[in-house]
């Protein structure tokens, strides 16, 4: 269908998207600029630098993942719609009831039965009830999230799972195969495993998991890069954790830590709810945009969406039909332009509770669009008498197309600053 995605009118009753009709209610809070973006799917575009890591990604998997007469082992999902349910999203997942990622706050809801998914393994439930065993899926997955240079509402994800029978996850250990059990009845939750897990089905999926994704940093960013796994917590894995690689800011700022994903061991649960109480298995999500400025030296997230022929000829060459994927390709900033900074202060209504910075962030980004490079709280002071909350913000502004100038920057500034006074009920200081 080749309906135009979009809001019905300023006091929408319904929303069209992806060619449906969704009727709108006290939960729809989609942005006209998030509406445009979705099903975009960058990671289906061949030249695209996304194109381009999933590609290489899923050939590292069916090299090194295969079942009889080199079938690749991972099925790859890349055309899943990302509007899911919040059974989807949340529920099927064990994310309780309050969990605060649940909050119109947080994720984009069309209205209180359907959501932008917030990740891919918002399909994990599905696709074990389909029977697959060892799966990838590719998707565009959306976020109301703070603003920098590594986060933006919209952005790539891949998943990866895979569970195993008693026989597939002992078939390495050969003599011992056979008194090996999967599970031990007698073993308590820890820290280090889950209950009911053998000492061995913890610690081999823990090395499995581990060394399928180190492999993956290894193959993609070569063998010295500097890793490190953090402990982590997810709902629906334990134990869980998160991998950061070491990142070199290109404009000769320190080196810093990236979080390039998160993982962990299946929590049994969510096995058994699938019809699956004799598997165990492990999960990642990645995040595509991640992987692929660290890959290819990309220094600002918003950059993916740039529709600039200078930037997108930088990626084409390996994207051929034919040609060599893993041709190596870094990106050379095309120019930089300076930023231009500016602040924001302003009181809160009375109740201040019913404020928050991610409405203010969307508000920014609505208005604001791809100039907004950064959004910082740079000051918080509550008045001593009247109680009343004060907030100052500090926007940077910045073109990867041209030089703004302070003008132009103040005209966008003063806008921001108007809106908030009528859709957050601010008062500029
Ligand atoms: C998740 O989304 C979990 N679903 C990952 C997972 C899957 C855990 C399976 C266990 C098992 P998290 O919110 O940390 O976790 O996001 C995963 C990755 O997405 C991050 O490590 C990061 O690489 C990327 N990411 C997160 N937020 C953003 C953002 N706003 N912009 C760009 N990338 C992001
Ligand atoms: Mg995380």
């Amino acid at each position: 269908n080749a309906a135009p995605n979009r809001l019905n009118n300023a006091s929408a009753k319904s929303l069209f998207l992806c060619g449906q009709e969704f009727e709108s209610d006290d939960y729809t809070n989609l942005t006209d600029r998030i509406i445009e973006q979705v099903n975009c799917g960058l990671h289906r575009q061949r030249g695209h630098p996304l194109w381009l890591l999933t590609n290489r990604i899923v050939g590292h998997f069916n090299a090194n993942y295969t079942r009889s007469r080199s079938r690749p082992l991972f099925t790859v999902v890349d055309n899943l719609s990302p509007i899911v349910t919040p059974e989807q999203n949340f529920d099927s997942l064990l994310i309780p009831a309050d969990h605060p990622s649940r909050r119109p706050s947080d994720v984009y809801y069309l209205n209180r039965g359907r959501l932008l998914r917030g990740h891919t393994s918002a399909h994990q439930c599905d696709l074990l009830r389909q029977g697959l065993d060892a799966f990838l899926v590719v998707g565009d997955v959306y976020r109301r999230d703070e603003i920098d240079r590594s986060h933006f509402p919209v952005f790539h994800q891949m998943e990866g799972v895979r569970i195993y029978s008693q026989e597939q996850l002992f078939a390495g250990a050969k003599d011992s195969a056979d008194s090996l059990r999967m599970f031990d009845r007698s073993r308590n939750r820890t820290d280090e495993q889950q209950a009911g897990h053998s000492v061995e089905t913890s610690k081999l999926l823990e090395h499995e998991l581990k060394s399928c994704l180190e492999g993956l940093a290894r193959r993609l960013f070569g063998s010295s890069i500097a890793y490190r796994w953090v402990p982590a917590y997810f709902p629906f894995t334990h134990p869980s954790w998160e991998l950061e690689v070491r990142h070199s800011q290109s404009d000769g700022g320190e080196a810093d830590w990236m979080e390039m994903l998160g993982c962990g061991i299946v929590e049994q649960r969510l096995l058994d709810g699938c019809g699956l109480p004799n598997r165990t298995g492990w999960a990642f999500g990645l995040g595509l945009e991640r992987w692929a400025m660290q890959l290819f030296s990309v220094p600002d997230i918003r950059l993916f969406w740039s529709k600039d022929p200078a930037f997108l000829a930088q990626f084409a060459q390996p994207c051929q039909p034919g040609a060599d994927l893993w041709q190596p390709v870094q990106y050379k900033p095309i120019s930089v332009y300076p930023p231009c900074p500016m602040d924001l202060s302003f009181w809160l209504p009375a109740a201040d509770a019913s404020f928050h910075s991610n409405d203010f962030y969307d508000l920014v980004r609505s208005i604001a669009g791809d100039l907004v490079e950064q959004v910082s709280l740079i000051d918080e002071f509550r008045h001593p008498k009247d109680g009343r909350m004060s907030l100052c913000y500090r926007i940077v502004y910045r073109s990867h197309e041209r030089t703004l100038t302070s003008e132009e920057a103040r005209t966008v500034h003063d806008q921001i600053a108007k809106s908030a006074v009528t859709r957050l009920a601010v008062q500029i200081r």
